[in-house]
């Protein structure tokens, strides 16, 4: 066997190896290629070559090295493009693939009923104040109580035990200070006051089934010539029947608030009342007060009692919550539990 064959059989054994789909590619070019390698160790045999015969065998030799080199650079591209598509073929986003929404919040039920308390007295005309200007949740005693015919050393002021920041400073107990802030704006040149105020207010009530040491409330104003007693009643039950329907009963009962003269509580049967209902059975809740805007309250404000009269109320919308879904314990409100929340899924939201 010449050299020339040796070459052209090593040529071959090179291409067999490297094809074979497991090659190790590195590995081939220094064992065919390498300074050790068999190419190197043929090519040694040169010296023994007759001179006249060098030159064509040095050419087979660098034909064979060309070959072997190229032939591994190509199988390297094949494997590295095969690579390519593996990972591609891998990585395929299907999207045709349903998706996974979002969770998505709601308006908490209570807003829920303070809002639809607000579109209801927005369709009777009256204007909804909810700014921190005029309904400001830290207040002044004087709003809060003095403008509400309730001086420093007044007993009712007991009923609303109150959270204090400084001796002139608390917490609202009631929505009632709005009246005095707006009204003592309002100008009648334009016509009557028709307003309502919902928000937070609080009181050092102990927590319990009804009570809530933080709660809402809207407050409600008319004044004008000649309001009666018997508008007071008819936008009381056109709230209640807006939210409870006709099946709850509502009673009126006499009550007290220095602030109005008379005054009166509303309550609200828990459960729906039949013609069947024994009246012994039926469980009461209340849930606001209102009355006849005291004469005091007007003076202060500026408005002459002589010529207007005012009837004013405060409803409590956590309380109507809780008739109006059946749910016996007020603290499910503020436990921010996404289980209880999300059952009063205002359609839209
Ligand atoms: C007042 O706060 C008066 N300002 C209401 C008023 C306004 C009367 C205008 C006359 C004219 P009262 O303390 O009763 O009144 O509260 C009114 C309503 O707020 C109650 O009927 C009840 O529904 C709700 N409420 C009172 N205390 C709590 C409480 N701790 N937790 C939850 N709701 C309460």
């Amino acid at each position: 066997m010449t050299l020339v064959d040796d070459l052209k059989a090593l040529r071959q054994q090179a291409q067999e190896h490297i094809e074979d789909r497991n090659a190790d590619l590195e590995q081939l070019r220094i064992e065919y290629l390498g300074r050790k390698g068999q190419l190197t160790k043929l090519l040694k045999g040169m010296k023994d070559v007759p001179a006249a015969d060098r030159k064509t065998v040095g050419q087979v030799g660098n034909e064979v090295r060309e070959f072997i080199a190229n032939t591994l650079a190509e199988r390297q591209k094949q494997k590295a493009a095969a690579e390519l598509d593996r990972q591609l073929a891998a990585e395929t986003i299907d999207v045709t693939l349903p998706g996974s929404s979002p969770i998505q919040g709601q308006t908490h039920v209570l807003q829920q009923i303070m809002d639809e308390i607000e579109s209801h007295f927005l369709g009777m005309g009256f204007q909804v104040i909810d700014d921190p200007v005029d309904s400001p949740e830290v207040e002044t005693d004087e709003y809060n109580f003095e403008r509400e015919n309730l001086p420093k050393d007044h007993p009712a002021r007991d009923m609303q035990d109150t959270f204090y920041v400084t001796p002139e400073i608390l917490l609202r107990t009631q929505t009632s200070p709005v009246q005095s802030r707006v009204l003592e704006k309002h100008d009648f040149s334009k016509g009557p006051l028709k307003m309502i105020a919902p928000g937070k207010v609080y009181r050092r009530d102990t927590d319990d089934a009804t009570h809530s040491h933080q709660f809402h409330q809207v407050e409600g104003l008319v004044v004008g010539e000649n309001v009666t007693m018997a508008d007071l009643k008819g936008t009381l039950l056109s709230i209640m029947q807006e939210l409870f329907g006709e099946k709850h009963q509502i009673r009126l009962r006499p009550s007290y608030f220095p602030f109005t003269e008379p005054s009166v509580e509303v309550d609200v049967s828990w459960d729906e009342v039949t013609p069947d209902t024994k009246p012994e059975d039926i469980r009461w809740i209340e849930v606001l007060g209102a009355g006849m805007t005291h004469p005091n309250v007007l003076k202060m404000d500026g408005v002459d009692p002589e010529k207007y009269s005012a009837f004013a109320f405060g409803l409590g919308p956590d309380r109507f919550a809780m008739l109006k879904y059946g749910v016996e314990d007020i603290r499910q409100f503020y436990l921010n539990d996404v289980r209880f929340l999300s059952q009063f899924n205002r359609k839209g939201n």
